[in-house]
């Protein structure tokens, strides 16, 4: 709001050699527009964010020697369960189904996977839908939140930390978002988020193993709720960064998203992000099924079994060849059909 919390950043080297090759990415993104007096940015540091992260990762670090010393072992169950509950609520939810409407959801299914997404505590779905939705639209320009051509850094978790580049406001205003403004379960997450949120992701987690199996408050809090939070939150952040810079391209060499084993591995599926970029429709968000680490794709099966989850919409190994052969790198595994893979 005023300068008091915000830092104007300009670097020496760059008013001295405006000329010579900017080294960060912010800087690259200040070059730009160096000599437009409308459209210059200066970065403006939230520092509430910056503490309360560095707040998040210090005791992270004491939650997971905690977890290894002194919690009980019922603790760390739960949390892991709480963990993949969460992480379900962002895969399963907020990104496959409200922000690419890749499968249609019931209302009893759209319930629990809002509350699954309050304990993950990554903003609230509309929010979380409105930067995913821009991030697609204007990948890796000044209008995505989290540019990964600003380096590793930003776009893991340095965004979440500064005000957001004018752009992404501006043309983050032409993503329809009407869909949302009409799902009444988004709606009602939406106000009331500032209390489920506090509840479902930090205080309820670490009430349970005192309530239930007499665990000590403070490593409750600190493994829990702490900890767990901030692995998740890494977890999704490196589909952003690492997801955007190593790995293989084969669907598209021309964009940035990769497809990454090891953030696959740990997103719950979501690390296949070459082809969830060419084709964000797909309700696996891979090219294949859940036993390529894929657990939010079987998630989604199971409920579309029962009937809870219907229109599940995929690409056919046609059309996805096609693609691959006229502009991917030529790493697709195989032209082999699905069934002998
Ligand atoms: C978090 C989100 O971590 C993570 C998302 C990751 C996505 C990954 C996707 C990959 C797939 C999923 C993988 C899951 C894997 C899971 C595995 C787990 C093991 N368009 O934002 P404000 C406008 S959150 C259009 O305040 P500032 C709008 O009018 C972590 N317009 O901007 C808005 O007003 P309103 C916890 C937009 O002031 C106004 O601007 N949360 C857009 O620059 C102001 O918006 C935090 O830490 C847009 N895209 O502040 C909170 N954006 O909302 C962090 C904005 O009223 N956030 N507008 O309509 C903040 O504090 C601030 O947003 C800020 C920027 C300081 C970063
Ligand atoms: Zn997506
Ligand atoms: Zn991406």
């Amino acid at each position: 709001e005023t300068t008091q919390d915000s830092v104007v950043y300009q670097s020496k080297s760059q008013k001295s050699a405006s000329a010579a090759r900017p080294r960060s990415g912010l800087q690259k993104v200040q070059a730009e527009h160096k000599d437009e007096p409308g459209k210059q940015y200066n970065l403006k540091i939230r520092w509430r964010n910056v503490i309360a992260f560095l707040y998040l990762h210090v005791f992270t670090l004491y939650g997971i020697y905690l977890a290894f010393t002194a919690a009980k072992y019922q603790t760390n169950i739960w949390t892991t369960a709480v963990l993949i509950f969460a992480s379900i609520g962002v895969t399963a939810g907020a990104h496959r189904l409200w922000c690419h409407r890749s499968y249609k959801a019931k209302l009893p299914l759209r319930i629990l996977l809002c509350i699954m997404q309050t304990i993950a505590f990554q903003n609230h779905i509309y929010e979380w839908v409105r930067d995913h939705r821009v991030h697609h639209k204007f990948t890796d320009t000044d209008a995505d939140p989290h540019n990964s051509k600003r380096g590793f850094f930003f776009c893991h978790i340095g965004w979440l930390m500064v005000r957001k580049h004018p752009d992404v406001k501006i043309k983050g205003k032409t993503v329809d978002m009407s869909d949302l403004e009409s799902d009444p379960v988004v709606v009602w997450q939406r106000r009331t988020y500032l209390v489920t949120m506090p509840l479902l992701c930090f205080v309820l987690p670490a009430l349970v193993p005192v309530y239930f199996w007499n665990e000590d408050p403070w490593v409750s809090w600190y493994v829990a709720s702490v900890m767990r939070y901030t692995l998740q939150l890494n977890g999704t952040w490196l589909v952003n960064s690492a997801a955007h810079m190593w790995g293989y391209k084969p669907f598209d060499k021309d964009i940035s998203a990769v497809e990454n084993l090891t953030v696959a591995s740990l997103g719950f599926g979501e690390g296949w992000h070459n082809y969830h970029h060419v084709f964000p429709w797909d309700y696996k968000a891979a090219e294949l099924g859940p036993y390529r680490t894929n657990w939010t794709t079987g998630f989604i099966d199971f409920f579309s079994r029962i009937g809870w989850a219907y229109d599940l919409k995929t690409v056919s190994t046609e059309m996805i060849r096609r693609r691959a052969a006229r502009t991917g790198d030529g790493s697709r595994h195989s032209d082999a059909p699905l069934e002998d893979l």
